[in-house]
């Protein structure tokens, strides 16, 4: 929703590698902005790209910068994997793109508020299956990682029946592109293949992706949601899910967070940042830390043995080192830093 440029992302890099993250989740489409240069469809950016929430600024990756942030984190040990979301959270193609509307005359106009689930692909046009195929042609080209996210979430203008026909078609072209689909957990209702991965965040249609075979990335919006505030008077951040401090985002455990998902259904854990209210890198880093240790903590280490008491001793030595990386991070009251 808010563009960062590369150096940013790169920094954020640096910061996830000290505590051994090995993904970089990078969310590159969305309905105000269409963030990655796309040859074959240049208003993509030239024009999808020139905005984002509030009206000012914008701005894109363009595929030279995209390769450099791909090598600056496998230098890092960590893979970037690329999200196209769709049919949903589309305006910003819908916009740059007349064919892509319905009636192929009408394109709506660049989007700069804050609501989701308006949007959608016109998912009975043939055409948008060969915008799609050119789209990840291109950036599948782009990604040594062996899985491409193609969002599927909040896709409430998208007839159901006609969602989970998009879905599967959508997983053909990822497979002829060599890569292993991930969606948020909504794919869960189309049919998908084995080996599929759902991204669980809300619902609990992760679940059905299981019962296909599927497998889970943990991303639950109650707890490790970084753009969810610590306390309802943080300056930063949105509650749809609640307010979220440095306690709550610890004191959970994935392979028991849902009904019919097991350890062995889970590949992964990640916490996202969504940016309607993040604008600058000190944002970023108030919001992802301190929260992010814990998440390390949570995905590298066994359940056992496991409390806030042990933890939040061993946090505060790491607020002394954030510091002096000069990291804007969030003295939480409910730990005694230095
Ligand atoms: N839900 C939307 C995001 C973002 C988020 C903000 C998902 C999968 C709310 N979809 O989370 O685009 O708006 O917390």
């Amino acid at each position: 929703r808010h563009f960062f440029p590369v150096e940013d992302v790169k920094h954020l890099i640096d910061l996830m590698a000290l505590y051994k993250f090995n993904t970089l989740h990078l969310h590159l489409t969305d309905d105000q902005g269409w963030r990655i240069e796309i040859k074959s469809w240049p208003n993509l950016t030239a024009h999808g790209g020139q905005t984002q929430v509030g009206g000012s600024g914008g701005g894109f990756y363009t595929q030279e910068q995209y390769a450099d942030m791909v090598a600056y984190a496998a230098e890092r040990y960590i893979d970037i994997i690329p999200e196209i979301d769709m049919p949903g959270h589309t305006n910003a193609a819908l916009s740059s793109y007349p064919d892509l509307n319905p009636d192929g005359v009408a394109a709506p106009p660049l989007y700069t508020g804050v609501e989701v689930g308006f949007s959608t692909l016109t998912v009975h046009k043939e055409m948008t299956y060969d915008f799609i195929n050119d789209v990840v042609r291109e950036l599948a080209a782009l990604s040594p990682s062996r899985y491409f996210h193609i969002g599927g979430d909040e896709s409430h203008a998208t007839a159901l029946e006609d969602y989970r026909k998009f879905i599967s078609r959508v997983q053909d072209i990822i497979t002829s592109h060599g890569k292993t689909m991930i969606g948020w957990e909504e794919i869960g209702q189309a049919p998908i293949a084995a080996g599929t991965i759902a991204q669980h965040w809300f619902s609990d249609f992760a679940r059905q992706a299981v019962a296909q075979g599927g497998k889970v990335i943990c991303s639950p919006a109650k707890r490790i949601y970084l753009d969810m505030k610590y306390y309802e008077d943080s300056p930063l951040g949105l509650t749809w899910s609640g307010t979220v401090n440095t306690q709550q985002s610890y004191e959970w455990e994935p392979a028991t967070l849902m009904d019919g998902v097991s350890e062995a259904d889970i590949i992964g854990v990640e916490a996202p940042l969504w940016t309607e209210t993040i604008q600058t890198r000190a944002d970023i880093e108030y919001m992802v830390f301190p929260r992010l240790l814990g998440v390390a903590e949570i995905a590298w280490s066994p359940a056992q043995g496991r409390t806030w008491d042990e933890y939040r001793t061993r946090l505060s030595i790491h607020g002394r080192r954030l510091a002096a990386r000069g990291v804007n991070f969030y003295r939480d009251p409910c730990v005694e830093w230095d």
